[in-house]
């Protein structure tokens, strides 16, 4: 386990660079306007097993303090989620949800326990897990497998323990540039937007809105074969407050379904 937040963050964010350099150019595109980039949340995405599953990736949040919130569940994708907080509130909120893998076909629940078979009883255990990315070998065969029933499972297998995606807190930009035009700057950048349930998923209505880039594409190499195939993306997030007159924390069910096809193949 990480001994604070900070560090955890720092480890994930370089990870997670490494295979979405379209991130790394938007947050320096922003900071080249001066912008100081806070994180809305960070996701994470893991298979229903008990070795690695849902509270095993919390435990490392939640050993720093932070608190489970929201309870998800995403009937047509099998998944089921939860979003975590800290009570020091600058820190980012975290989004993890769990494949329901007994929901899939006999073949494909075979091959992500073929997966899972491959790793020590205690992997989640290590400091390192959340960024330790695939720790098991997968063929192409087995991937296209995958993503013939679920893109969730067929990228879990090909990308493992990493953050899924950071998230620009759109609120705290400095400019005070609104999420419609840190969308036009996205485009006007030639970056691809995620347009699956429109640019922007909910709004004021829902408390939250939210885009996203659609995941950068990124050349694999598979036991067999090497594929190029979506890895990760970067997400803007708008809070609004409640009639109560707080800012809304939590995450909206129909737009996070949305969200999750960021990672599909366009
Ligand atoms: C998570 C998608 C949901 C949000 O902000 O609604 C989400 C994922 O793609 O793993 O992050
Ligand atoms: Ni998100």
């Amino acid at each position: 386990m990480h001994t604070s937040v900070e560090s955890l963050f720092a480890a994930l964010w370089q990870d997670y660079i490494q295979i979405t350099p379209s991130a790394h150019a938007v947050h320096q595109l922003l900071a080249a306007e001066g912008e100081e980039i806070i994180n809305d949340h960070v996701a994470f995405r893991t298979f229903d097993r008990a070795k690695i599953n849902l509270d095993k990736l919390a435990a490392h949040f939640t050993a720093l303090g932070y608190e489970a919130k929201g309870d998800y569940d995403f009937t047509a994708k099998k998944l089921t989620a939860k979003h975590f907080e800290h009570p020091n509130t600058t820190y980012p909120k975290v989004f993890i949800s769990e494949l329901r893998v007994d929901e899939l076909s006999d073949q494909a629940v075979a091959i992500v326990d073929g997966l899972i078979a491959q790793i020590p009883d205690d992997a989640a255990q290590a400091k390192d897990f959340l960024y330790s990315g695939p720790q098991w070998q997968v063929s192409a065969k087995d991937y296209r497998t995958l993503l013939a029933e679920s893109e969730y499972a067929a990228w879990m297998s090909a990308w493992g323990f990493r953050a899924n995606h950071f998230t620009v807190s759109v609120n705290q930009l400095q400019s005070g540039l609104s999420l419609v035009e840190v969308n036009q700057v996205l485009k006007d950048n030639g970056f691809a937007l995620n347009t699956s349930g429109g640019e922007i998923k909910g709004g004021e209505d829902v408390f939250l809105a939210q885009s996203s880039t659609m995941a950068d594409r990124y050349q694999v190499k598979f036991s067999d074969e090497t594929l190029e195939i979506p890895s990760c993306f970067y997400e803007f997030a708008q809070r609004y407050h409640l009639p109560n007159g707080e800012l809304y924390h939590g995450f909206v069910a129909a737009s996070a379904d949305k969200i999750f096809e960021s990672t599909n193949a366009m």
